[in-house]
């Protein structure tokens, strides 16, 4: 049996646009979806999707046989700086496997031993940044968590320092960034004729491109400068290895596209996800204390060690419950490969496409039960009992988050730290205000950080004795 399906009424040319904030149309999509149910249909100048956030149907559409990753949306729109890169090529543009095979072993929860050190080195400098604060200073939450994290993904990636805590105001790059990938967010929501004439935006896009790419560029020339090619990180993989399957390497224009990949991807969501898990501890202080037993019970050294890492089980929990409730990458997109029903009765024809709206699909009360708005780390507790269908903050298949594991790695030793050493004051009594530039943060996070008592203060992080992670 067949049943239509549901949709909002439409605006004329301008389809569904009037319904969706501009600036953070994922919220408005989970509103339409507590409207219009687990299925629902959205039109936009020139596409239309079905948004799917119910367990069931969800299911259905992460079948790899029937559904494939569909770049459309703002997605396309990141093509115009991230080309052919991992994120957004199509499964079958030939450099999408090309580059997946060449790139996946430096992803492998082995390669996060090589990278521990270079991630410490980041977290470091910020404990020392708060240790030194004053005590009515505020910390902007968001803007420290972005500091570490693309400090983060440049040293490990390719060895480069962006410094960010050396500097007043965000680096250079990542303002480019984030107004590119504002304005592709936006651009979707444009007629052509509208699009055409914001020419001063147009622009600032292309200036933003080329300030990127230029950044990017000297990257590669530095390393193929440089004496020490032999290293085993991101980029020197691109540059070097050949591709198993068809015996070929990465041209240039692709290693462009990727190492901005990397970049973006490697660090907006996990910086959303540190900032989200922090304001979670904040709302609720019995957690928070499980959190700090945790870590005063296994980080007993100076600054932790690989296998501490993988001993803080609850800040792992913490993590991935932060991630149910707020996926900070909030949605994926994908097509039928020939025409199919999902749910035996919501007919989709062959090309036709579905975006998974992950933050509803985690609030799904028949997969996660009645306390679903709950912030519960103690649901992840239990790896049987965890729907696993009904949780995808990394997406899904073989187009699912190559980094996992690293932004896993570095969120819980950062997370683990902070802990260790701070106690966090909720002075303004925040009020969850989310910002939406793809990914999701806590807008205007401030906190103030005092350190813990003076006995529980380890003062060695503060006189860092170790050698630099670079010099190995
Ligand atoms: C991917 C990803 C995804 C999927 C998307 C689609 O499907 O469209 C998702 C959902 C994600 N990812 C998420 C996330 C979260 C977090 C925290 C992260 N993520 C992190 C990270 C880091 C790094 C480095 C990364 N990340 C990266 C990446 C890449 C490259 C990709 C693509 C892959 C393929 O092959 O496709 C992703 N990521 Fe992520």
């Amino acid at each position: 049996e067949i049943s239509a399906i549901p949709q909002p009424k439409t605006f004329g040319p301008l389809g569904h646009v009037p319904l969706i904030n501009k600036d953070k149309p994922t919220l408005s999509l989970i509103q339409l979806a507590e409207e219009y149910g687990p299925i629902f249909r959205i039109q936009r100048p020139g596409s239309t999707t079905f948004i799917v956030s119910g367990h069931e149907l969800v299911e259905e559409v992460c079948d790899e046989s029937r559904f494939a990753k569909s770049v459309e949306g703002p997605l396309e729109k990141v093509r115009a700086f991230a080309g052919d890169g991992l994120f957004t090529s199509w499964t079958h543009e030939p450099n999408w496997r090309k580059a997946h095979n060449i790139l996946m072993p430096t992803f492998s929860q082995r390669a996060m031993k090589d990278y521990h050190a270079m991630m410490v080195d980041v977290a470091v400098q910020l404990v020392q940044k708060w240790g030194r604060l004053n005590p009515n200073e505020a910390v902007d939450v968001p803007q420290d968590m972005t500091r570490l994290t693309l400090d983060t993904i440049g040293l490990c990636g390719f060895n480069y320092r962006f410094n960010s805590y050396y500097r007043e105001t965000p680096h250079p790059f990542i303002t480019s960034m984030l107004r590119a990938l504002d304005e592709a967010m936006h651009q979707v929501q444009r007629l052509d004729v509208q699009d055409k004439l914001m020419v001063r935006t147009k622009r600032q896009f292309q200036h933003d491109i080329q300030a990127m790419f230029r950044l990017v560029d000297n990257i590669i020339a530095e390393r193929r400068a440089s004496e020490s090619q032999e290293e085993n990180d991101l980029l020197s993989r691109m540059l070097n290895v050949k591709d198993p399957e068809t015996g070929e390497k990465l041209d240039d224009e692709n290693i462009r596209f990727q190492i901005l990949t990397f970049l973006i991807a490697g660090h907006e969501t996990t910086s959303g996800l540190l900032s989200f898990a922090l304001y979670f501890l904040l709302k609720n202080p019995d957690k928070l204390k499980k959190a700090y037993e945790e870590v005063d019970q296994v980080l007993t050294g100076p600054t932790p060690t690989y296998k501490q890492v993988l001993q803080l089980k609850y800040i792992r929990m913490i993590l991935h419950e932060s991630l149910r409730l707020w996926p900070t990458a909030p949605s994926f997109s994908l097509y039928a490969k020939e025409d199919t029903e999902i749910g035996g009765k919501y007919p989709i024809k062959k090309q036709e496409r579905v975006t998974v709206l992950i933050p509803q699909l985690h609030r799904d009360k028949e997969a996660w039960g009645e306390d679903a708005e709950e912030f519960r780390p103690e649901r992840f507790e239990d790896q049987n009992k965890i729907p696993h269908h009904a949780y995808k903050p990394f997406g899904n298949g073989q187009r699912a988050c190559i980094g996992m594991q690293f932004a896993l790695h570095e969120a819980t030793l950062v997370l683990g730290m902070l802990l260790k050493q701070f106690e966090f004051i909720d002075y303004k009594d925040y009020q969850l205000d989310i910002k939406q530039t793809l990914t999701l943060k806590p807008g205007d996070f401030k906190i103030q950080v005092q350190p813990r008592s003076q006995s529980a203060f380890e003062p060695s992080v503060f006189v860092t004795e170790q050698e630099p992670a670079n010099m190995k």
